[in-house]
């Protein structure tokens, strides 16, 4: 598939395209997960961000664990452990809370560390990326999310998050990651400067990766929320993109990335109602309970901050489709039919 058609893709009919994206799923998943973000501190101050700096706070490893521990007492089968670029954080940090996770709660997948991240504390600790990573996995990572993938377009990223590593560079890190046995999901930021091409180049890139590795699990598009970001403040982005753009989007990405195992709804970014109607349109995950959130809240989403099992079926079961808790890596692990 080429760029040109992919863009071609976003003109078609909403109802159309969300039909065609509609029919390449029979289920939708669900993990129970928590979300653990260890640092707000960052040096890069994304224009995109509302997250960084807001309360200067690096947990200490016993704070994260303790975190994970909580999260395991109530089923959680996932830990999603991100924050930001803290000078003040060495590989060690990581070594010692993934240790003693994985000590404690073998049966927890530790899925962690954007690959901007991991590119930023690579340089930092003067090891090449794939020696970071072979380190962390030995000492327990397992996944890595899709975070800081944003638009997989230079001009743009110059824009959104002109500190952070580049698409190459991403992309680059992703690979280096597949290789070692370490899958991971994919995002992409939309709703800010970008163009459809721009949107169509990044979905290009992500396909091309997963032809030639096929590391990735789910891809997660991301709604740009403008609240308390500099993007705002500069008067560059206004206002949330609509409805219909969020479902065409969510649409294309389930036509286009056919390789990928799930496109994901987030609840966090669009709420109950329209991510049941997402998986009408091409969804065919509902991320996770998550149990915190900070990142979009920062940036003002109204949406709660944890979700039941219950709710998250309900949602499934709304939509009208067989309704699956999975694993990190999308195998099933209980039926809710
Ligand atoms: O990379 C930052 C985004 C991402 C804003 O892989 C914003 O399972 C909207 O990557 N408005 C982090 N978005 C979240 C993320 C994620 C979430 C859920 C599951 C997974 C997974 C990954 O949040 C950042 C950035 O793209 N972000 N600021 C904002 N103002």
């Amino acid at each position: 598939m080429k760029v040109r058609e992919i863009e071609g893709l976003f003109d078609c009919n909403l109802h159309e395209i969300g039909k065609m994206a509609d029919s390449m799923n029979d289920r939708v998943m669900f993990v129970v997960n928590r979300h653990i973000n260890y640092t707000d501190v960052c040096v890069s101050k994304c224009p995109l961000c509302a997250f960084n700096n807001r309360e200067g706070y690096l947990l200490a490893v016993d704070e994260v664990v303790e975190r994970a521990r909580e999260a395991y007492r109530e089923g959680a089968a996932e830990v999603h452990i991100v924050g930001g670029h803290n000078p003040d954080v060495g590989i060690e940090y990581f070594e010692e809370i993934f240790r003693r996770i994985k000590q404690e709660m073998p049966d927890v997948v530790i899925k962690a560390l954007t690959a901007t991240e991991v590119y930023y504390y690579a340089k930092k600790e003067r090891v090449s990326v794939r020696e970071f990573l072979s380190r962390l996995k030995d000492a327990g990572l397992q996944a890595m999310p899709g975070g800081g993938a944003e638009i997989l377009v230079d001009s743009v990223r110059k824009v959104i998050c002109p500190n952070k590593c580049t698409s190459e560079e991403w992309l680059k890190v992703m690979r280096i990651a597949h290789e070692l046995g370490i899958r991971s999901n994919a995002t992409m930021l939309f709703g800010h400067v970008e163009t459809i091409r721009h949107r169509a180049i990044h979905l290009y890139r992500l396909r091309k990766l997963q032809e030639r590795t096929g590391g990735f699990i789910s891809f997660i598009p991301l709604v740009f929320h403008p609240e308390n970001t500099e993007l705002k403040k500069k008067g560059i982005v206004q206002d949330k993109t609509d409805v219909a753009d969020i479902l065409k989007t969510i649409a294309v990405s389930r036509v286009v990335l056919d390789n990928f195992r799930s496109v994901r709804a987030y609840w966090v970014m669009l709420g109950e109602k329209l991510t049941e109607v997402a998986v009408r349109y091409g969804a065919n995950d509902i991320d996770g309970t998550l149990m915190e959130e900070k990142i979009t809240h920062a940036a003002g989403a109204e949406t709660p901050t944890h979700l039941t099992v219950e709710k998250l079926v309900e949602i499934g079961k709304a939509a009208g489709k067989r309704v699956a808790q999975r694993d990190t890596f999308c195998n099933i692990v209980k039926w809710y039919t």
